[in-house]
């Protein structure tokens, strides 16, 4: 096997490409790919001050050593969740990448800040933990960035996440959230640009980067997760795209050509009628919004049960 662009022997195939690469050229390859899907959908302008959001996993951590090699100025943000060894150890990741690279790393600790941690919450609003956490992490990010000046949120959702919310929103047939998928989603008055500059790049892609690049990153995934419908349509994608590499690619990238569209509407009248959280300020369709509501409640039983 012999690496696509320079002819030396090759390290990684990429049979989705139909290609393999050397150590280098594929660092140039993963690059490529962001710069590729930035361009593509107008994430990103010369100037824009990012906040990459950080986990500790290679994909957060790999794409935030990918903006700031194409030039971005781009900062990270790690969000404590109150998991258990499972945030001590993520938080340990996302510092030392910061500090061995010289790079900003803002933090914020739901537990220590906001007085309760996802187990709790997700408890008292009878949802999921990866419910409670998405919902906090939506509100949460965007509200750092509009504190610390940010024009975008970027977050490190590849092409295998983006492919199995796809697969979940289809099999629903749900149209709001179709309208919503999408790589990249505009400010708004409240709201700054969220967007996912590694939706070209597939997991073992990313793993395969930051293995080159020597990130250190946590492997371990969130003890929560188990349960979590995402894992079974992973299964069933990596299936699908092991008989015909490819298919991932092609099912996200025609739903974004050609589907996307015809769902926008749909999702376009959830953000008419918000106002701002009687609480914390931020736009919402009630009085107060779902996270000053959610945390509220785990807090009162957060103290109860400490
Ligand atoms: S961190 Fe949060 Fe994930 Fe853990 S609780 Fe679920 S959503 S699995 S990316
Ligand atoms: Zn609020």
């Amino acid at each position: 096997m012999k690496c696509r662009r320079c002819k030396a022997p090759a390290l990684i195939d990429v049979r989705r490409h139909n290609a393999a690469f050397c150590a280098d050229c594929f660092v140039h390859h993963c690059q490529e790919q962001v710069r590729r899907a930035i361009d593509a959908f107008d994430m990103l302008h010369p100037g824009d001050r990012v906040l990459m959001a950080v986990s500790g996993g290679k994909d957060s951590l790999g794409a935030w050593e990918l903006l700031v090699a194409l030039g971005y100025e781009t900062d990270g943000l790690y969000l404590g969740l109150g998991i258990g060894d499972y945030s001590d150890a993520s938080g340990r990741y996302a510092r030392d990448f910061a500090a061995e690279r010289g790079l900003k790393l803002v933090e914020i600790d739901i537990p220590a800040e906001h007085g309760f941690d996802i187990e709790t919450a997700a408890a008292t609003v009878r949802r999921p933990p990866c419910g409670a956490c998405g919902l906090s992490k939506r509100h949460l990010f965007n509200q750092a960035a509009l504190d610390g000046g940010y024009d975008v949120v970027a977050t490190g959702h590849n092409l295998d996440d983006e492919a199995a919310v796809l697969f979940g929103n289809v099999l629903r047939w749900d149209a709001e959230y179709l309208g919503r998928q999408y790589p990249v989603l505009p400010a708004g008055p409240g709201f700054v640009r969220k967007v996912k500059p590694l939706v070209r790049l597939s997991e073992r892609e990313m793993a395969a980067y930051c293995v080159i690049r020597r990130i250190d990153y946590i492997v371990e995934e969130c003890p929560m997760a188990e349960g979590n419908r995402h894992l079974a349509y992973k299964e069933a994608l990596n299936l699908l795209e092991q008989k015909s590499p490819g298919a991932k690619a092609n099912f996200v990238f025609s739903f974004l050509e050609r589907g996307h569209a015809r769902f926008a509407g749909d999702a376009e009248a959830e953000r008419v009628e918000l106002t701002p959280c009687a609480v914390c300020g931020s736009p919402t369709t009630g009085e107060v919004c779902a996270f000053c509501r959610m945390s509220e409640r785990a807090r009162g039983r957060h103290q109860a049960d400490g």
